[in-house]
């Protein structure tokens, strides 16, 4: 064991999804050192602790967790658990946190960001409840970062990641186990296998694109072993260092390959897709692509269908630029709906508490009181139970569900890596006219309210404050405009835009059509595009 001297390194807040940088700076020297030292000293020490460990696949996560597994028994933890081959989904990792109790877990991922050596590369810290940490912990893990003086690190060899069992370093106990058996037999309890197997038996088809990050061993097992998928219903089912030079983001854009499919002639009837740590996904139907919004509203509508569900739900969560489609269904089954900020530990204290047990946020994330992420493949799990048990097409359950509670138009226009000094004139430009804004009019749209979005957490009290910028019309349309905590350059300006049409009549339009009265305003309230120089957003989902 040795102690090895290092310097505070610039640059280590935690943004909304642990720590992420350039590959090249996590593997500059003593960067990872200091952040996992960091951790470990601003959690109070990992003496007698017990950590879960694995991440997506990406370049440096195997080197990554050796140093990391060298660090914790040079700190004196008791025992690590890690996924053979360093791998573990997010949601895997907060499952097996749960399951063995553990005093936390970390997580190699940069999630949907690129990998490589020229890609993104990022560390998340989740506590004893399986979740991320929460601001107060990832707050003190940054104040250490600025004080560090050096890490504990055992000078031995590497261990062997690809056996499964028990090796030593030193008095610290390796579990190598197998990333995929333990979350496919939670999914068992949840999600009702038997009728999944007889859908595909009786002809279902799907196609779901792993992306060459983590979800492809667990969607192979899941979807072609247990449940009887056709071989060769996973695609890009290997996890590779670079994700195979693929932007592991599932969405239209990033996705496209799979959006071919499934609006070709002889598209399978069901298709979906992960990102890079397999807690996002995409849903999309044969000639109908799913807001994931919308999604998350579907689900809420027919959890019940799952047996793991089958007694209701205790309320839903949702983000707050995620859009009011889930309100609705609250609204007509009684439940209990809460609006946090944007990322996933927000939803943590809701969950705990078991005031909530559906969250969902706009960026093709939704989970459950299941585990303390959002979980892509248990989501596309719960659609495949929904569609077994309605037997129904995707685009028959979308109608149904727009006549019975009307449709959110939504949309979300990224405006990536602007320089930082546009990012935040932008936002501060909008930001000192709020208080003006109610009663103006503004391209035919009249404001009702205007707000810098704050969260009083309901079970402990704490407030986050600027959360975002909301500009809310009459008629239940909204504007809303924040930056990005996961981007790694520049500054990302996320615009959100939402129009409710309550039907029967205009629940077909297009999307960007139906919402061009918003994105006028939105222009017109904060000049994105006059004041960035930028012609147009560079994703729209
Ligand atoms: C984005 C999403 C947010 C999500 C976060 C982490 O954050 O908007 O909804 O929780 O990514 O997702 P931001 O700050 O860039 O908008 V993941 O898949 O990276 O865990
Ligand atoms: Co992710």
């Amino acid at each position: 064991m040795s102690f090895r001297k290092t310097r505070p390194i610039e640059g280590q807040k935690p943004g909304t999804s642990g720590l992420r940088k350039k590959t090249s700076v996590f593997e500059s020297t003593n960067y990872l050192e200091n952040f996992v030292q960091s951790i470990f000293d601003a959690t109070g020490g990992a003496t007698g602790r017990t950590y879960v460990l694995g991440g997506d696949g990406r370049h440096f996560g195997d080197r990554a967790a050796q140093r990391i597994l060298k660090m914790a028994a040079a700190n004196g933890a008791r025992r690590v658990i890690v996924g053979q081959g360093a791998l573990l989904s997010t949601p895997a990792a907060s499952h097996l946190i749960r399951l063995h109790r553990a005093d936390g877990g970390i997580i190699l991922s940069a999630s949907h960001n690129p990998g490589g050596p020229e890609g993104d590369f990022g560390v998340k810290f989740n506590g004893a409840n399986g979740g991320p940490a929460n601001e107060a912990v990832t707050g003190a893990i940054h104040a250490r970062t600025l004080t560090i003086e050096g890490y504990h690190i055992a000078d031995t060899a590497d261990v062997d990641l690809l056996r499964i069992g028990t090796q030593q370093i030193g008095g610290m106990e390796v579990s190598v186990v197998d990333p995929v058996a333990d979350y496919a037999a939670l999914m068992e309890e949840l999600v009702d296998f038997a009728a999944i197997r007889a859908h595909f038996a009786a002809g279902f088809r799907m196609r779901y694109d792993a992306m060459c990050a983590v979800t492809g061993p667990y969607a192979r097992e899941i979807l072609e072993t247990r449940l009887g998928a056709a071989p060769g219903t996973v695609v890009n089912a290997t996890p590779l260092p670079d994700f195979g030079g693929m932007h592991p983001d599932p969405n239209p854009t990033w996705a496209h390959d799979l959006m071919e499919h499934m609006f070709a002639k002889g598209a399978p009837d069901f298709g979906a897709a992960s990102d890079g740590d397999g807690d996002r996904h995409m849903v999309v139907g044969r000639g109908i692509y799913v807001a994931p919004s919308d999604a998350f509203a579907v689900l809420a509508a027919n959890a019940r269908l799952a047996p793991g569900y089958a007694r209701g739900l205790k309320g839903v969560a949702r983000s707050m630029p995620t859009s009011g489609a889930v309100d609705r269904v609250a609204a007509a089954e009684g439940l209990a709906a809460y609006e946090t900020p944007t990322g996933w530990k927000f939803f943590g204290n809701l969950l705990d508490a078991g005031r909530a047990t559906l969250c969902g946020e706009e960026s093709f994330g939704a989970g459950s009181d299941h585990v303390r992420e959002k979980d892509g493949l248990w989501a596309v799990l719960m659609w495949l139970n929904i569609l077994a048990a309605r037997r129904e097409s995707v685009r028959e359950i979308m109608t149904g569900h727009w006549r019975r509670f009307g449709r959110n138009y939504y949309s979300r226009h990224d405006y990536e890596a602007l320089p930082v000094a546009t990012g935040d004139a932008i936002l501060a430009g909008l930001r000192a006219r709020l208080a003006d804004l109610p009663g103006q009019e503004v391209s035919g749209l009249t404001i009702r309210e205007a707000d810098d979005f704050a969260y009083a957490d309901p079970v402990d009290g704490s407030v986050s404050a600027g959360q975002g910028l909301r500009v809310l019309f009459e008629g239940g349309g909204r504007v809303v405009l924040r930056l990005s905590g996961t981007g790694t350059e520049g500054a990302t300006i996320r615009l959100y835009l939402e129009r409710f049409v309550p039907g029967p009549e205009g629940l077909d339009q297009d999307v960007q059509g139906a919402l061009a009265p918003m994105i006028s305003a939105a222009e017109a309230l904060a000049g994105i595009r006059r004041i960035s120089g930028r012609p147009g957003p560079d994703v729209v989902t």
